[in-house]
């Protein structure tokens, strides 16, 4: 929206990707690296002996492909690979307090870490400290507590899937299953969500079915800035015609158009192409309600069809799935005029999409954080599947359902044993590999985890990377609660505020990159990762380590577990030393990788075993499930006067908690972060004009004011109703317990909130 007055906001008119995405990238290249080393690097990306680009967790054409330009993968690499060092005498120049108050950008924008770490408290600075001694203190401290469930074991989703099960094998050798997951404040509505409708808790395309699908729906996902490779599919998808209905409470610039810097021809003549060919402005938290409609619409397409009617696929229905008649029940007592008052869409637009859909001989439907970080997410991912399972969309080509997984592996993080809650078998084959009983109990997940630092149950945390503090909800209270922690270690590249939330013995553990070189006693090792799409495949760094003292996830993992427990069953040392062996322990714990290491060492890797590709439904009844969400709305509790909804996003310049710059240049905002994205005719009702300073205010205190200031309205093509600021500012306004109780997930993207202009 344009208002030449307000500084850093004005129209962006041209479409996503293009000649800006190239400039972007340029920029991106010149702060962080050498040109000339960037260019080799980033022609590495996804390559077969290249790297995993460690963007984004989406599949490209086998790995094998020429190289794909992407703007937010180039970032992702540079901010990684860059010239930039924080070196032992950055931490003595600087206390920890006065770091506090740079800006997260300002914290990793400093470089690399390059040097094991710990904190002094009587000096306020973190002091070099040698990788065994560090070992050695914190195998010490571990070994002193009195119960490993006062133990935290979090990872986030870049950790490779040979450092993830070294680190689930130490965890439980320790005796603990705690094992926050940043899947949790994620897909974990899919991975909870999917397996009793279709039996396994991931996606069930592959890329090839988007070259055969008829219709692609797109709800709560931007890929134009977080999956950008998508954008490449999205394009051609269009480019045959098929149509794209996109379902987002935002106007999202690459939704709507966008030209390929692949394709010289749309560059040459500045075009671009269309990608939605319907764009449905949802309500926040009106996805459910919106697919109710949908499926209540073709039920009623079908019963006017007649007896011989192909609307729904009945043959399906009855073979491969139980409880249609409920969700037919629960679909006719639901209201045309609840769902549209609930999703904010009319009933013919939803009418439209269900004809659009019974069209369609094969369709996917793409989904990520604006469907699951909600207090229904789980819901909200089930009413995906009902209606893929209506027509028969799995199991066929071009069709089936698509979560946007996050982390470059934070699929494979959880495939290969990173989980609260494992299953008997996965224990019994540890105990057969490694000869230890795993502890059964269950553990926690990053909610409970940080309630349990909070409440002092917990005193210890160890991180696998990540900025756990500041990816959580409500900093209030859990910055303060990190502070009070007996130990914490973090396992990182770059310095964030988590970091600087010392407990009494806080260590930093600096470890190399992806794009890095990762030598072992037996030669240089790659890694595996699974992409969104259950694609397994090798990631091999090449990239001098930005510092010799550098160590990998895995030997740190290894180090740490070592000197905590001096009666280990596990060879950690002969697993480091070449990492095939951690592969085949792998496959000896989890039967689906067997032959990992011969499968990875062909071009593109192995794809894990995805039954519903074969209509095989590992359910208690062997068939698919049809699950109901009833009524409409995802939270009745708080609604009245002047209450809005607020959503989190991410902008175009920032990798989850990482901020590499301040504009969102689709979104039209340049060089600031400090706005809060409205309706104008909610604007105008609250008598609130674009550029006013604005306070928002949780709706419900839960006995404690929650309030963003400090930021300036801007008016956007969002729904009605709708409000959205960046995350993590607008964390303080999401209380810790307002979550999904079935998946835990926090409702980022559902808060009731006021907003009023700031006195
Ligand atoms: N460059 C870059 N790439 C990334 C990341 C990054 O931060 N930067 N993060 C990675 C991670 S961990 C993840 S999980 C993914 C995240 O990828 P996305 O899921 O695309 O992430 P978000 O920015 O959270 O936004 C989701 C979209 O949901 C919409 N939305 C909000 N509320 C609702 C709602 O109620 N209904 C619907 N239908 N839509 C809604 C928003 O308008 C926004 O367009 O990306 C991964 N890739
Ligand atoms: N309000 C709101 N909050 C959200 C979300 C939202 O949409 N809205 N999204 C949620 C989601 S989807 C997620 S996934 C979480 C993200 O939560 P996290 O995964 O915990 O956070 P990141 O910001 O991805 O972590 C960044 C840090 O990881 C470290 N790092 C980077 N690369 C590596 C590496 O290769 N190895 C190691 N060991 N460390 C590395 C760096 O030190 C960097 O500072 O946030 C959640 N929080
Ligand atoms: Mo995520």
């Amino acid at each position: 929206m344009a208002d030449q007055d307000i500084p850093g906001i004005r129209t962006y008119d041209k479409p996503a990707g293009g000649w800006g995405a190239l400039r972007a990238t340029a920029r991106a290249v010149r702060e962080q690296m050498d040109a000339a080393e960037a260019t080799v690097t980033l022609l590495r990306t996804n390559k077969p002996d290249g790297f995993d680009c460690p963007g984004c967790a989406w599949p490209d054409k086998k790995h094998t492909s020429t190289f794909q330009f992407c703007e937010n993968g180039a970032k992702a690499v540079t901010w990684e690979a860059t010239h930039k060092r924080v070196p032992p005498t950055f931490f003595s120049a600087n206390t920890v307090s006065s770091l506090w108050r740079w800006s997260d950008y300002e914290l990793e924008d400093e470089g690399r870490l390059t040097h094991p770490m710990v904190y002094n408290a009587d000096k306020d600075i973190y002091e070099a400290i040698g990788w065994d001694e560090a070992f050695a203190r914190i195998g010490e401290i571990l070994r002193g507590m009195d119960d490993p469930d006062t133990v935290e074991f979090y990872t986030s989703g870049r950790a490779s899937n040979e450092a993830a099960f070294l680190y689930q094998l130490f965890a439980r050798e320790f005796g603990t299953n705690n094992f926050p997951d940043c899947s949790n404040m994620c897909h974990e509505a899919t991975s909870v969500g999917l397996p009793p409708a279709i039996g396994i808790g991931k996606g069930t395309v592959s890329l090839d079915d988007f070259d055969h699908c008829e219709l692609i729906i797109a709800m709560g996902h931007n890929p134009g800035t977080n999956h950008p490779r998508m954008m490449g599919t999205l394009h051609e998808v269009a480019r045959r015609g098929a149509p794209i209905i996109v379902f987002n409470p935002l106007k999202e610039r690459a939704l709507e158009r966008f030209a390929d810097p692949q394709d010289a021809l749309e560059m040459a003549t500045l075009g671009s192409t269309p990608i939605a060919s319907t764009y449905l402005q949802v309500k926040i938290g009106g996805d459910a309600a919106a697919l109710k409609g949908i499926m209540k619409a073709l039920l009623e397409m079908d019963a006017a069809a007649g007896p011989d009617s192909t609307v729904l696929d009945h043959a399906f229905i009855r073979e491969h799935t139980q409880g249609f008649d409920a969700l037919a029940g629960d679909l006719r007592a639901t209201a045309w005029a609840d769902i549209e008052a609930a999703s904010g869409l009319a009933e013919s637009d939803l009418r439209d999409v269900a004809a659009a859909y019974a069209q369609s001989n094969a369709t996917i439907i793409t989904y990520g954080m604006g469907m699951t970080q909600h207090r229904t997410g789980t819901q909200n991912v089930q009413q995906v599947a009902n209606l893929l399972l209506l027509r028969g969309n799995f199991g066929k080509p071009g069709a089936g359902i698509c979560p946007l997984r996050g982390h470059s592996n934070v699929q494979g993080d959880r495939t290969v044993g990173i989980t609260e809650k494992p299953a008997a078998a996965q224990l019994d084959r540890i105990e057969q590999a490694f000869g230890f009983r795993p502890p059964a109990k269950h553990g926690h997940d990053a909610v409970a985890a940080m309630q349990a630092i909070i409440d002092g149950r917990s005193k210890a945390l160890l991180c696998l990377g990540g900025n756990l503090a500041v990816a959580l909800p409500d900093p209030e209270a859990c910055l303060p609660a990190m502070r009070r922690l007996e130990l914490q270690v973090h396992v990182a590249t770059k310095l964030n505020r988590s970091h600087l939330l010392t407990g009494k013995h806080t260590f930093l553990l600096p470890c190399l990159g992806r794009t890095e070189r990762d030598m072992q006693a037996s030669g240089p090792q790659s890694v595996t990762v699974e992409d969104s799409m259950s694609m397994v495949h090798a990631s091999r760094g090449k990239l001098t380590p930005a510092s010799e003292a550098l160590r990998s996830e895995p030997a740190i993992v290894a180090g740490l577990a070592k000197a905590t427990l001096p009666h280990t069953r596990v060879p950690w040392m002969e697993l480091i030393a070449d990492y095939d062996r951690i592969r085949d322990a792998i496959a000896a714990v989890f039967p689906d990788f067997g032959n990992y290491n011969e499968r990875i060492r062909v071009p593109g890797g192995f794809r894990l075993p995805l039954p519903p590709t074969e209509r095989v439904w590992k359910t208690p009844s062997g068939k698919a499930q049809f699950l109901l969400f009833r009524g409409v709305e995802e939270d009745p509790v708080v609604a009245g006067e002047g209450v809005l909804k607020l959503t989190t996003i991410r902008s175009h310049d920032q990798y989850n908690t990482t901020i590499y710059g301040y504009d969102d240049r689709y979104r039209g905002v340049f060089g600031r972060r400090d706005v809060v994205f409205m309706n104008k005719d909610d604007l105008a009702e609250l008598g609130i004009r674009e550029g006013d300073a604005v306070r928002v205010e949780t709706a419900f205190g839960q006995g404690r004011e929650r309030r963003l200031d400090k930021v300036i309205a801007v008016a956007y093509e969002i729904a009605r109703g709708a409000v959205a600021t960046y995350y993590p500012e607008g964390n303080c306004l999401v209380p810790l317990d307002y979550h999904d109780k079935v998946s835990g997930t926090p409702s980022y993207k559902s808060v009731p909130v006021r907003v009023t202009r700031a006195t």
